[in-house]
């Protein structure tokens, strides 16, 4: 099986859209069956701190099985009903404990930031995964630009409301309180495999992604994964998560990938990778790692700390 790697960091391009064309029609022809024995000088890339030898996903799945309450409970919610949302124009504000808050034009931001292509592991609660080759930068970069006090411990994130445009914000279609929200510790939003997101497979992120920009934390329950961002908050005090504050005895802050912590109604022991093919036993199931396969890269931020407390 071919490796596929991510550039080596920091890179500084885009691989051309062309580029990833070829490759989404080499992955709808493996997933077809067919042989990609041409496939391995299209996917080469540089030698790389963060490899991921896993296939990725195809852009099929990963835009139509989707996680994103505002348009709906339904995993074909969110690529149904997002088709009235407007992700341009988008400010994002950035601010709290900072020496610069800022607003930001999205697109003034996207073309201040060099950006990076990153496959990453993503890995569901619900014991789904998915390999993912997302385009973005690291938080860190837009960290350096608003330059955070030495009293700032965290970072939380919001989803913008819209009910206008997110039949999930409406009425009895309210399935949790608005606006979404997350955090991470300020040192885990400054670890370089922790970006925001703009883009899958070189296309401009669609909305039932997250578009416009998006968190991804690859070691961490995709949960953490806020989409549609429109404030950052520097903060002392450690910020609110949506989930933990809709059922705190299922769903912790940290929310590191732990195959030994379950989840209180099943297994976190195993996962299922969406789009490989069904087996006996329905999907391709696989061992879940720990922190999702990026413990020698994170574990570090977890010296000392009972991961069965701090779940
Ligand atoms: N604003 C918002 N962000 C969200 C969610 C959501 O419902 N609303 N769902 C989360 C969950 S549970 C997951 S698994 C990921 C799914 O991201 P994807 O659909 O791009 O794979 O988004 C996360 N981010
Ligand atoms: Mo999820």
């Amino acid at each position: 099986m071919t490796a596929y790697r991510p550039p080596r960091l920091p890179s500084s391009e885009i691989t051309p859209k062309n580029l990833y064309l070829t490759r989404r029609s080499l992955i709808g022809a493996a997933a077809g069956g067919l042989a990609i024995a041409s496939a391995p000088s299209v996917f080469a890339a540089p030698e790389t701190d963060y490899k991921v030898s896993d296939k990725p996903t195809t852009y099929e799945d990963i835009t139509t099985y989707n996680n994103f309450y505002e348009f709906g409970t339904g995993k074909d919610d969110p690529a149904r009903n997002s088709g009235d949302f407007k992700a341009r124009p988008w400010r994002l504000e950035v601010g709290g404990l900072v020496n610069k808050p800022t607003v930001f034009g999205i697109d003034d931001l996207i073309s201040s930031i060099p950006q990076e292509e990153r496959i990453y592991r993503m890995r569901c609660v619900e014991a789904w995964s998915m390999v993912i080759p997302w385009v973005g930068f690291p938080i860190s970069a837009l960290l350096d630009k608003v330059e955070p006090l030495g009293s700032a411990k965290y970072v939380a994130f919001e989803t913008v409301v819209r009910p206008e445009e997110m039949p999930g914000q409406r009425g009895l279609f309210q399935s949790m309180p608005w606006p979404y929200v997350e955090g991470l510790r300020l040192d885990e939003a400054r670890h370089p495999l922790a970006i925001l997101a703009t883009g899958i497979y070189g296309e401009t992120l669609l909305n039932q992604n997250g578009a416009p920009i998006r968190l991804v934390v690859p070691w961490k329950y995709g949960f953490k994964g806020i989409k549609s961002i429109v404030k950052i908050t520097l903060t002392e005090e450690q910020p609110p998560s949506s989930w933990n504050l809709l059922a705190p005895n299922e769903y912790g802050f940290y929310a590191n990938v732990n195959p030994d912590v379950d989840h209180p109604r099943w297994s976190q022991a195993t996962e299922r990778r969406i789009g490989e093919a069904n087996g006996l036993f329905g999907g391709a199931r696989m061992n879940t790692l720990p922190f999702n396969g990026y413990a020698e890269e994170v574990a570090g931020l977890y010296a000392g700390m009972d991961l069965a407390k701090f779940y």
